[in-house]
């Protein structure tokens, strides 16, 4: 085969009702040329948003000039191949119509030998307004809409969150948003190959290749090659094959992530080529267990035989514009998930089906993918080439992805069901219903079947297997998405309230730190409550929601840096008393993945990564509560303010427990010590445990009724700890009251900074007293560091490793400098 690339052909693109031809940049959509051409301001800044929705209401059209020779022409067929156009199309060859397209997520393969000459060549795109399409198409089709401002995104195919959602701008591009090329052929063409993974009782495996051509062919042979790392190559012909040693991948955690190089050509008898296909995999058996237990029924990833708790995040799109998101856009979010300690992302449903790229990281990283298909929240139509553009789009994308290691589950959809069950259930509207379950029940379980690979199916998330969405239904089967806690502004306690089988979404926003914030707003424009950080908080009312819990755990701040900070606290406790529930109700909740790993634009979300890949107080911490085995406290009591807000609070108890995901068994010291805020030792304990393989357990139950009524619960701290090996794995620090209501004291820590490599320092940190969620900053340098927003135990140094930019010295990291805890907020 021989492939003429086009995307490095130079571009060019125009506003159809008549501006002048201006360079391209393809992969990419118009947004991003727009802003390369300077035409228009930074869509990301102040409140730039309105005033750039007029590009979405115009056509545009792009264009380029490629040459073909005569070889290319020799060849019996010659395709133009489109992996990604974004959306309206109408794609014409030297003037001649090629093809219109509708489906943002469909790849697209024209025989186009006919319209093409040797020599010069002309390629246009036109893509016509997509807001218009939504205007004027399937006009009968008017859901209740969840998060588009102005309505029906649902009647096209094109990522969803473009439209605004309540974290996005709605920003809605236009643009050749994957790669594009001409592929030339004779004969037949290998379209792709499916592979099967059989692994036997003994741990052999064996592979088996099914090539898909382009036609018909009974005779073609297989010739493959298998390498993994340095080790020596196997290969062979036929389409089985016997893995030699076979060495099993594993999620984060769990163990290694081998990959195998994979090749595979197939030719005709005769020797003629049909084509190679290389990809890489990873040798593992996955499945959705869901047996009848004690609860009702289990939800839970079981890994080549082992049952792993799933821990981790929702993906939305790396960014506003999709288009040409490279390896190192992804790979910053990824690798902080799986230092995170999470080994599941959800690449949730109302964006994209990630690049390759986001994959191949997560093979790497043994990041197991939760895939929804790209539907959400609100209803879809029902016609008949809705259903066929879906059915090709998930043709197209379960082939793409079938063969990857981390795919671990194929999801119809996010809340389509949840959010209009009510709608759905109602026997005056059958169509809808018949809609949703022709699509969502048959069209896509029927190709993920089909063409699927190993990857299971489920309808929807959150899905309990019937009409029922009830978190009490959640507490026998399925996943919950758990909103009560923000959406329904419940006491952050009654997280505790449910025991659901599989958690897939909760969460907390908070505010951009102030350095993330300066990248789009500045001086007085940078008041949170002002039009310009407004621009940047899209759910409504999002800012009251946060004031409202900040409020209700700790003092008015004095200002708003201060304000900022104790959001990211706030959504610490939240997030983590979310996940320490459902980790210790394992092996009845099997998975915790929080609402939401990263931004795709500066803006005050529910991320624990923020745009500019600063982590937020909350991605420090879930290293910690996402850590392989901890220790977390329950506390059954709470306080709770009463007529004439008199409070009263039944805080006495304290449940120490442990979990432990680990696959080995481990020895370990459970630790408690309750402290005066003054910092003395009031008492103390400690017990020797044995922690079993993926095991929660209560390990020890405190009742402090006689140190609350002798020193008032204002002034108690409880900390507890677990150590493995005589290590420290994991600690936390337990109140007996609000953070607002104990007089925390007031200290500097003493930091110390030693260089240890270029770019790379120790800073160690010591303080008279206890310091809640210390933090420190380097303002102005990027840096990252190995913890921050940590606990500061009185005469206890930590360590933490610092990697700073080249260029910036030891002296100017002291310069720069700047320490806080919760003590300095008010
Ligand atoms: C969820 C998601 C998103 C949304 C988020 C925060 O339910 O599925 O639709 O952005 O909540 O509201």
């Amino acid at each position: 085969m021989r492939v003429l690339p086009l995307a490095r052909s130079s571009w060019r693109f125009r506003d159809c009702s008549g501006s002048a031809w201006r360079p391209a940049v393809v992969p990419g959509c118009v947004h991003t040329d727009l802003r390369r051409a300077g035409a228009i301001p930074d869509p990301r800044r102040g409140t730039n948003e309105a005033a750039l929705q007029w590009i979405d209401e115009r056509d545009w059209e792009y264009a380029a000039e490629f040459e073909v020779d005569e070889r290319l022409l020799a060849e019996e067929v010659v395709d133009l191949v489109a992996d990604g156009l974004d959306t309206i199309a109408t794609v014409r060859l030297n003037g001649s119509e090629v093809a219109r397209t509708e489906n943002m997520f469909i790849g697209h393969r024209w025989d186009v030998k006919a319209l093409l000459r040797r020599g010069l060549n002309t390629l246009s795109i036109r893509f016509d307004s997509a807001t218009r399409y939504v205007r004027t198409h399937r006009r009968s089709h008017t859901p209740r809409d969840i998060n588009d401002p102005v309505g029906r995104c649902t009647v096209i195919r094109k990522q969803q969150c473009q439209f605004g959602w309540d974290w996005g701008p709605r920003y809605v591009t236009a643009g050749i948003w994957r790669d594009i090329r001409i592929e030339a052929w004779s004969g037949n063409r290998l379209a792709g190959v499916e592979v099967s993974q059989a692994h036997a009782g003994d741990g052999s495996v064996t592979l088996t290749l099914s090539p898909e051509l382009a036609r018909p062919e009974r005779r073609a042979t297989c010739r493959w090659r298998l390498r993994t790392g340095s080790r020596s190559a196997q290969s062979g012909s036929g389409t089985s094959i016997a893995v030699r040693g076979p060495r099993l991948w594993w999620p984060s955690g769990q163990g290694g992530q081998p990959l195998y190089d994979l090749e595979v050509e197939v030719a005709t008898p005769q020797g003629a080529v049909l084509g190679r296909w290389r990809r890489r995999l990873g040798l593992r058996t996955i499945a959705l267990d869901r047996h009848k237990d004690a609860w009702g029924e289990s939800f839970q990833f079981v890994v080549n035989g082992r049952a792993v708790f799933a821990k981790g995040a929702n993906w939305i799109p790396a960014g506003t514009f999709v288009a040409g998101l490279r390896r190192r856009d992804y790979e910053r979010d990824l690798r902080a998930a799986a230092a995170a300690n999470m080994n599941m992302v959800r690449v949730w449903g109302g964006g994209i089906y990630e690049s390759e790229d986001f994959y191949d990281i997560c093979d790497e990283l043994g990041l197991l993918v939760w895939q929804d298909f790209m539907f959400a929240c609100t209803l879809y139509p029902g016609d008949a080439a809705f259903m066929e553009s879906s059915r090709a789009e998930a043709e197209h994308q379960v082939r793409r992805l079938r063969h990857r290691a981390c795919l671990a589950l194929w999801c119809g959809n996010n809340e389509v069901w949840s959010i209009n069950a009510h709608e759905l259930v109602d026997p005056a509207k059958r169509a809808l219903r018949s809609n949703y379950e022709r699509l969502f029940h048959r069209v896509l379980p029927g190709v993920v079947g089909r063409l699927g690979g190993a990857a299971p199916y489920w309808p929807s998330s959150p899905w309990r297997g019937d009409a029922d969405v009830s978190h009490g239904a959640g507490e026998s089967r399925g996943d919950s998405h758990y909103w009560d806690v923000w959406h329904g502004r419940h006491a952050v306690k009654e997280y505790e309230k449910w025991r659901f089988r599989f958690a897939s979404e909760f969460g907390m926003q908070s505010y951009n730190s102030p350095a993330t914030q300066a990248i789009f707003s500045h001086g007085r424009d940078r008041n949170i409550l002002g039009a310009s950080l407004e621009t940047h908080q899209k759910n409504k009312g999002g800012n009251q929601v946060i004031l409202d819990y900040v409020s209700r755990r700790y003092r008015f701040p004095r200002g708003q840096d201060a304000l900022i900070y104790l959001s990211q606290l706030n959504q610490v406790f939240c997030v983590q008393t979310g996940v320490s529930h459902y980790r210790r109700l394992m092996p009845r909740c099997m998975g915790s993945l929080y609402w939401q790993l990263n931004d795709c634009w500066p803006v005050a979300s529910w991320s624990s990564i923020e745009f500019t890949g600063r982590w937020r107080a909350l991605h420090h911490a879930a290293r910690r509560f996402y850590a392989p085995t901890v220790v977390s406290a329950h506390v059954p009591g709470d306080e709770v303010f009463g007529i004439n807000n008199y409070r009263r609070s039944t805080v006495r108890l304290v449940h120490i427990h442990t979990c432990h995901d680990g696959p080995r068994p481990a020895r370990a010291v459970v630790r408690w010590d309750l402290m005066h805020v003054d910092g003395r030792r009031i008492q103390g304990g400690r017990r020797r445990v044995v922690l079993r393989p993926m095991s929660s357990a209560r390990q020890r139950t405190l009742d402090l009724a006689g140190p609350i009524a002798k020193f008032g619960r204002e002034r108690l701290l409880l900390r507890i700890a677990l150590d493995v090996a005589g290590r420290r794995v994991s600690e936390d620090t337990v109140f007996l009251t609000l953070p607002r209501f104990i007089d925390f004291p007031k200290a500097r820590a003493r930091i110390g900074l030693r260089l240890k490599a270029p770019g790379l320092a120790e800073a160690s940190f010591t303080s008279p007293s206890f310091l809640h969620m210390f933090e420190f900053d380097f303002p102005g340098v990027r840096f990252t560091a190995s913890d921050n927003f940590f606990e500061l135990y009185p005469g206890e140094a930590k360590r933490v490793e610092v990697r700073f930019p080249d260029g910036v010295t030891l002296a100017a990291l002291r310069r720069s400098l700047t320490q806080r805890s919760l003590a300095d907020t008010y």
